[in-house]
């Protein structure tokens, strides 16, 4: 059995599994100097040779129990035929949406965009590093690839309350994300996902009078599609008001918190299996309040099917002996 399986199947309670969000990126040197070599970030993703070395280069360094593709979210508004550009110090950049063209695409039009993706799943799931460790595929939510596909940029700064009005436009685009998104999944899962999680990292946007239409009703479909391929679900609602009221709802085969979230009232109020939490900025800190962070996490959770993970993603400026220390310490609790 792999080691999320015992979380997913067994509901261990003695045993922490961990993987990092944002595990294959920036913090590590040789990631740094792929990237350095290949200033188009969307070509790097759809070149399988090199994004599944990437996905590999943090299960080569640290003994860690998952590999996460290196990919992105905006790859299906690229599928869909957006225009999607990173630029440095700036972020993601699309372009304008052409809706009588994105009505009419087919899985096999959005398959020729998102093919290199699968064949890369497949090189990881075939490499021998991962033989004992799950593989975790992953799609953005329909709420998050909403915000960014129709505000252009990312919402770091806010959106505008008429982003809510009722609109057509926006009704027409979750029902195709809800098909191209059930689609990514299952060839994710067909070319050796094990795992999906979903990422909802701008959940918080969202008031409670918007909550059913923008976050449960489509989030619920994709869990249930997910779950029904026999495959476990993690979803990531970050800074999400209510997280108990989203397990209630959602269900998910593991709920993802985030790090502004008190773990106490999450095991207080939560009975499926939990992920994550801790600040990533403690790794930035120094060895004794890194120790005394993870053990709090792993104290809080540790009667608790619990898989270690940060409450967002690992930052750049993380030294990676750090990382090492704090998979030591998981592993050695
Ligand atoms: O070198 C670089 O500048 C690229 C930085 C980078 C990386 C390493 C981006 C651009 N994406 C990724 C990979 C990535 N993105 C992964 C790989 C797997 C891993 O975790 O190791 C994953 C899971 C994502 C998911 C993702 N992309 C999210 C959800 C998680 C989160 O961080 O909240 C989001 C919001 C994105 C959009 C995105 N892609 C990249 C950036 C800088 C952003 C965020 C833009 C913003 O601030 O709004």
């Amino acid at each position: 059995m792999k080691p999320l399986d015992k979380i997913f199947i067994n509901k261990n309670t003695t045993f922490n599994p961990i993987w990092i969000m944002r595990q294959a990126g920036r913090y590590l040197p040789e990631f740094r100097a792929i990237r350095k070599s290949n200033p188009d970030f969307i070509k790097l993703c759809l070149n399988k040779t090199l994004s599944s070395e990437i996905t590999l280069q943090p299960i080569k360094r640290f003994n860690l129990d998952a590999a996460i593709i290196f990919s992105d979210i905006l790859m299906v508004p690229f599928g869909l035929n957006q225009k999607v550009e990173f630029k440095k110090n700036i972020g993601p950049i699309l372009g304008n949406i052409d809706f009588e063209k994105v009505l009419k695409l087919k899985e096999s039009d959005f398959e020729k965009k998102t093919s290199p993706i699968y064949n890369m799943l497949n090189l990881v799931s075939k490499n021998k590093l991962t033989e004992n460790k799950n593989i975790i595929g992953f799609v953005g939510a329909p709420w998050t690839l909403l915000v960014y596909m129709i505000n252009k940029k990312s919402p770091k700064t806010g959106i505008d309350n008429s982003f809510f009005e009722n609109n057509s436009q926006i009704d027409n685009l979750l029902l195709i994300l809800d098909k191209f998104l059930k689609f990514h999944i299952k060839k994710q899962i067909e070319n050796g996902a094990e795992v999906i999680q979903i990422f909802d990292s701008w959940a918080g946007l969202v008031d409670n009078k918007n909550l059913q239409k923008f976050i449960y009703s489509p989030t619920l479909k994709l869990v249930e599609y997910t779950k029904s391929l026999n495959i476990p679900v993690i979803c990531f609602p970050r800074n999400i008001k209510n997280y108990k009221d989203y397990c209630d709802i959602i269900n998910p085969s593991a709920i993802c918190i985030d790090y502004q979230t008190d773990p106490l009232q999450i095991i207080k109020n939560i009975k499926i299996p939990v992920q994550g939490g801790m600040d990533p900025k403690v790794l930035l800190t120094d060895k004794d309040s890194l120790k005394k962070e993870t053990k709090k996490y792993l104290d809080i959770f540790k009667d608790h099917p619990y898989i270690f993970n940060l409450g967002h993603g690992v930052l750049p400026e993380t030294d990676p002996s750090m990382m090492d220390y704090l998979v030591k310490m998981v592993k050695d609790y």
